[in-house]
């Protein structure tokens, strides 16, 4: 089993935002939540968990903690705002992007080293766009499954970076007290507490027999799970169930041709990544920013699901020309595609006399797997710059 699953949770999520937005807080103990009566604390920054402070405490007993702090009132929509960004990147490394909460997902990474280099590169990369696109700090978990990638993501945090190999696996866990184990809640742990256990060590002197005896189902569960073996798969969210690519372009742009190769070069790049984790599907949707930041997104359903990068380019070509989107300038310019459904990828035969198109683009891919982006290259696209 090799570390293929990460789990990314962003650090004290709403505060870093509130940080973000005001430089004046940063630094400081910023406490965000209800202002009101009888408000809860939402979270804490870091600065403000030194004198105790936590999420869901009251805001009467935070500001008797600390008095010196400054108490922010919470602005769900920026959160919400800032979270699709964050998603947004996720979903540009692997389409398997699985929700958890507003700043908190598993990413199953396999299908993605071809393209983005192995495990701990692509964790590197992914905080290092976190922080430079949005300016926030993540913590990242890397394990070969889901239990113990969200476990790695809370042990080196802020801004972490956990790994949790496989031949290290039992030294790390052991010690853990036995609420890190996911279900074990307060209920849970007093009963095991009363039989003299704390730690996932102590607790993996019960057969799985035993476990069964005391806690039925669960205790399979917790058999397994403190031997660190979790067999969930990361599953997509429907609202991530699609791939797409958008870029800003370096100047706002008004030549149709120009707009036109941009979008053949997302689309070759969208249809890529769709054939590499093998998905067809059957709505394309553009999205448009203009140069006075007014945004728009359009889409279409086709009868039958493709991948392909004509039919992708073609569909969202169609859509900027039948809604006469091109008439302003353009600042930034996306396509993806969503409905997507597995499918088994039809195999390239050299030795066939005739050659289909997604033979072709499979060996589009190949070449671009070996030798780089810019080695092939469609004839529409040579010796022009639409893109940076
Ligand atoms: P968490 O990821 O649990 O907490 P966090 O991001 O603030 O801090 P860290 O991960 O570094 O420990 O939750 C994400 C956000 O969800 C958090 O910023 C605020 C919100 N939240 C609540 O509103 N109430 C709560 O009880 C919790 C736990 C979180
Ligand atoms: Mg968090």
């Amino acid at each position: 089993m090799a570390l293929e699953i990460m789990h990314i949770d962003m650090d004290a999520f709403f505060a870093a935002v509130e940080q973000l937005d005001n430089p004046i807080l940063r630094g400081k103990p910023v406490i965000v939540g209800g202002l009101g009566q009888r408000g809860v604390v939402s979270t804490a920054s870091y600065e403000a968990r030194k004198y105790g402070i936590h999420s869901a405490m009251s805001m009467v007993e935070a500001r008797r903690l600390c008095p010196e702090g400054i108490f922010v009132q919470g602005r769900h929509k920026r959160y919400g705002e800032i979270s699709r960004k964050i998603f947004e990147i996720f979903t540009t490394y692997t389409p398997i992007v699985e929700k958890v909460s507003i700043d908190e997902a598993f990413l199953d990474i396999r299908g993605c080293h071809r393209l983005f280099g192995d495990s701990v590169t692509i964790g590197k990369k992914i905080k290092q766009e976190i922080k430079e696109k949005i300016g926030l700090t993540a913590s990242v978990g890397l394990a070969p499954n889901k239990f113990l990638a969200k476990l790695a993501s809370d042990m080196d945090k802020p801004d972490g970076f956990f790994i949790i190999e496989e031949n290290r696996i039992n030294e790390i866990l052991e010690p853990l007290p036995v609420n890190k184990i996911w279900g074990v809640g307060k209920k849970t742990a007093a009963i095991l507490k009363n039989r003299g256990i704390t730690t996932i060590g102590q607790l993996k002197k019960l057969s799985s027999s035993e476990l069964e005896a005391i806690f039925g189902k669960t205790g399979t569960q917790l058999y397994y799970l403190s031997r660190g073996i979790d067999n969930r798969s990361v599953s997509q969210d429907d609202e991530m169930k699609s791939i797409s690519h958008e870029e800003t372009f370096s100047q706002d742009l008004v030549d149709k041709e120009l707009i036109y190769n941009g979008l053949l070069e997302m689309a070759e790049r969208v249809s890529r990544r769709m054939r590499k984790n093998g998905y067809k599907g059957n709505t394309i949707f553009i999205k448009l920013r203009y140069g006075d930041f007014t945004t728009l997104t359009r889409r279409t359903t086709l009868p039958g699901a493709i991948n392909d990068t004509d039919s992708i380019y073609q569909t969202a070509r169609d859509l900027l020309d039948r809604n006469k989107l091109l008439r302003k300038p353009i600042r930034l310019l996306g396509v993806g595609v969503s409905n997507l459904k597995e499918y088994e990828g039809t195999q390239l035969s050299l030795f066939s006399d005739k050659i289909t198109r997604e033979e072709l683009t499979r060996t589009i891919d190949q070449i671009k797997d070996r030798f780089g982006d810019g080695s092939i290259t469609r004839a529409r696209n040579l010796g022009k710059k639409g893109l940076e």
